[in-house]
């Protein structure tokens, strides 16, 4: 089985890093083919930079090689329909993912995410996926995604913290990772706080090995089927077909 690893952003250390977790965490029998966009943000920490991430991810899954399912590696879940609408294969976005997981392991969880300025992306996403009864808060630590590719004990720390205190005041028993470029930290994390701790690309990545096996994919009904014939211009031109 094939797995198509998206980072949408252009750090090629942050995806040499979420390949490497989700290597860590795959079945023996799963190649993980880990992508990143050809244009963007080197980080995706506002609205701005997840637009045009999310071109950036639409680009990656149009112009895939053969894949049996794929990942979206950003917490906003940038480009997750527009990929639904050119592949066959399930689609998951380690937000959503993350979410499914951590709600069926507590009655509620709390979310610890980068920027602050990135946490009403995360409420946003609760929102369009149902989630407003299990996500008992979102959690800046204003730690830059960029600063997770060489993450030292005081930033583990901060997270750690930002944590404990969510647990307390939110009432949740699970914490989702809010980021990517948290990946590595998760069992760390855990051993310490004592409760699951949720890192949406090792979710992503054994639901999509799950729905795959099941031999299930996206739907091409509806509102999920192929874009259709187009011509595209300028830089997107090789996106559209006529
Ligand atoms: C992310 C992420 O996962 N990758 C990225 O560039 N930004 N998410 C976040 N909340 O900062």
């Amino acid at each position: 089985m094939r797995i198509l690893l998206v980072n949408p952003n252009t750090s090629a250390a942050m995806t040499a890093g979420i390949a490497a977790a989700a290597r860590a965490i795959a079945a023996p029998g799963t190649e993980i083919l880990a992508v990143q966009p050809s244009f963007g943000p080197r980080s995706i920490e506002g609205h701005f930079e997840e637009t045009i991430a999310a071109a950036g991810v639409a680009e990656q899954v149009r112009l895939a090689a053969p894949h049996d399912a794929v990942v979206i590696a950003c917490f906003g879940d940038p480009g997750l329909e527009a990929a639904r609408e050119v592949t066959s294969a399930p689609v998951l976005g380690i937000a959503e993912a993350a979410f499914h997981a951590a709600s069926m392991l507590a009655t509620g969880f709390s979310v610890v995410t980068t920027m602050t300025r990135t946490c009403v992306i995360a409420e946003r996403l609760v929102h369009r996926y149902g989630f407003e009864r299990s996500c008992r808060g979102i959690h800046g630590t204003d730690i830059p995604v960029l600063d997770l590719e060489h993450c030292g004990p005081e930033t583990v720390a901060r997270i750690e913290a930002a944590a404990r205190a969510a647990l307390e005041r939110d009432r949740s028993g699970a914490i989702v990772l809010g980021c990517a470029g948290m990946a590595a930290l998760c069992s760390t994390l855990q051993q310490r706080l004592g409760v699951p701790v949720i890192d949406g690309v090792a979710v992503a990545v054994k639901f999509a090995e799950g729905l795959a096996a099941l031999g299930l994919g996206t739907s091409r009904h509806g509102d999920y089927a192929p874009p259709l014939p187009k011509v595209y211009e300028g830089w997107a031109a090789p996106l559209g077909s006529a």
